[in-house]
């Protein structure tokens, strides 16, 4: 059986994941797309063979019985929306990050997909299907490094666009670091803070760069990020998990090493695109599976709810300049499971 998916956003993560989902995965074909700019869905529609279908808007295209599965690339705001409509329809749906702008948003689509009895939410935390994290994760699981004590890590990008604003670097690039530090650790965090260093002179006039947050675990574990989105050298993301017994690094990209006009070098990249290429590939291809099999395995509407209450935490931290501590409620029995299928 191939399954069939309508994907909500055809912008920029929305056109790489038509392209995998259609193109190059195994088992789906993407028989649908919506987006509010018409003609940029239309478009897309029509250079797929056989072209996709344009819905006028989410809902139909969510409400439609060729649709087997829904993918949700759209702006953040809207995720909510969406999440509920296909939990509603009864449809898998896998939302691109963050599940929803808000801690109450998220915890509505906790308690619908609850309510309803089946896993039918997917989070796009494809850093846990990063190779380079699986091995780090690993060096842990074996106690190779001992307990962990510290967490170094940083999030760079060159550069961001106009709609990147407000606290995005909290609520947009560090949920990636909220989510695959607390699955490396198999830990939640307990409070945030957040320092301001000063500002670099390569940030608009409105947009506050670099940030440095610091975390701390249930267990101790003090962990410090770095994110920084005018870096002008490229694309970087480094992750250093120090134990009793030793350190553990998050692995290069993959890049030829040169010998050239004096310097030992090699590229760093420069689009978070060709970073996470794989773990994307990865993560859409077990979630087809999965959705095949009748239940998805990834990270959950828990996980994502855990962010944004992680990341309002450190929003608030931020603005105030306190330790803000982190409380989340109880669990529910519901996602008692491993969020990764047991073979991963
Ligand atoms: P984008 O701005 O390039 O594309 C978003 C698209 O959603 C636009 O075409 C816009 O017209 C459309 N849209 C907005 N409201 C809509 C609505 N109500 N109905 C239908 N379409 C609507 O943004 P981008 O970079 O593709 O990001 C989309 C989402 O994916 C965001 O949540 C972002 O955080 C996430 N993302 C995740 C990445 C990852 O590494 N996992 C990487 C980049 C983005
Ligand atoms: C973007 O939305 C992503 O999700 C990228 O993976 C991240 O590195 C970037 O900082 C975000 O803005």
């Amino acid at each position: 059986m191939t399954l069939r998916i309508g994907v909500i956003g055809t912008g920029a993560i929305g056109q790489e994941h038509i392209e995998r989902l259609h193109k190059r995965l195994n088992g789906s074909t993407v028989v649908a797309v919506n987006d509010i700019n018409r003609a940029q869905a239309e478009a897309i529609a029509g250079e797929l063979t056989p072209h996709a279908r344009v819905y006028d808007t989410g809902q139909a295209l969510i409400n439609d019985p060729n649709v087997d599965a829904v993918v949700v690339t759209s702006w953040g705001p809207t995720h909510e929306e969406f999440v509920l409509a296909s939990i509603a329809a009864g449809k898998p749906v896998f939302c691109e990050k963050p599940l929803a702008t808000s801690a109450q948003a998220c915890l509505n689509i906790v308690n619908a997909e609850v309510a309803s009895g089946r896993h039918l939410v997917q989070v796009g935390f494809m850093r846990r299907y990063d190779k380079s994290y699986r091995l780090l994760k690993a060096e842990i699981d074996n106690g190779n490094l001992g307990a962990p004590l510290m967490v170094h890590c940083a999030h760079r990008n060159p550069s961001v666009p106009d709609v990147y604003a407000g606290d995005m670097a909290i609520t947009d690039s560090f949920p990636h670091e909220i989510d695959v530090l607390r699955w490396l650790l198999d830990d939640d965090y307990v409070s945030a803070q957040v320092i301001m260093p000063r500002k670099t002179r390569h940030a608009r006039t409105d947009l506050d760069d670099p940030h440095m947050i610091l975390l701390e675990t249930s267990k101790g574990i003090r962990i410090d990020v770095e994110i920084f989105v005018n870096c002008p050298y490229g694309y970087d993301i480094q992750c250093q998990v120090v134990g009793e017994d030793g350190v553990g690094y998050l692995p290069e990209p993959m890049g030829v090493l040169t010998r050239k006009d004096a310097r030992l070098s090699h590229e760093i990249l420069q689009d978070w695109k060709l970073r996470f290429i794989d773990s994307y590939d990865v993560e859409l291809q077990e979630w087809i599976e999965a959705v095949k099999a009748g239940e998805v395995w990834g990270p959950t509407a828990w996980d994502g709810y855990f962010a944004s209450v992680t990341a309002d935490a450190c929003v608030e931290a931020k603005h105030s300049g306190r330790i803000v501590p982190i409380e989340i409620d109880q669990r529910p029995s519901f996602y008692d499971r491993r969020a990764m299928k047991p073979a991963a």
